[in-house]
């Protein structure tokens, strides 16, 4: 079982979109095993973007970032890194397929509602960022077997 960090920005909450894009994640039957509402700081945005901190872009990305709350979640599923970078879509919501959460509600390269992880150890570090071993729960629902056969995972 793979986990993946997935936060809605500050653009999904001004627009009043976070319970719509949370319901495709658990309608896709992905758990959600962590969840809690912040302000994302100029140091935490540092630490969260560190790859991109020297580009041309990082300025407008981290006033963008800081501006408003966001939500950070981490899902837990079969392959879920992909599953969810699948169900974004590319990162501007201009190219991004119709279909995808950002191909759907945006039109913007930086106001793409929502972060995943790019890969396993991306979510570690992420991850680790966000959340305390003590606000991950580990838990069985009660229809996970309705959701995959045994031994599929
Ligand atoms: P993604 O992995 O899809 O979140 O995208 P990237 O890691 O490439 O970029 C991180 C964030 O920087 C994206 F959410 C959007 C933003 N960004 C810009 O605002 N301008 C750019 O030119 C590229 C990325």
């Amino acid at each position: 079982m793979e986990r993946t960090f997935v936060m809605f920005k500050p653009d999904c909450l001004e627009r009043g979109l976070v319970g719509r894009i949370l319901t495709r994640f658990e309608e896709k039957g992905l758990r959600l095993v962590a969840m809690k509402m912040l302000r994302v700081t100029p140091a935490l945005a540092k630490q969260h973007y560190a790859e991109h901190v020297e580009k041309p872009f990082y300025a407008g990305l981290e006033e963008f970032i800081t501006a408003s709350p966001v939500v950070a979640t981490i899902f837990e599923g079969p392959e879920v890194v992909r599953v969810v970078r699948e169900m974004l879509g590319a990162t501007s919501g201009l190219k991004a397929a119709a279909g995808t959460i950002r191909g759907d509600y945006s039109s913007s390269r930086q106001m793409n509602l929502v972060h995943a992880s790019d890969s396993p150890e991306s979510a570690a570090r992420e991850i680790g960022i966000y959340f305390k071993a003590d606000e991950i729960q580990s838990w069985d629902p009660s229809l996970a077997c309705w959701y995959q056969a045994p031994g599929e995972a």
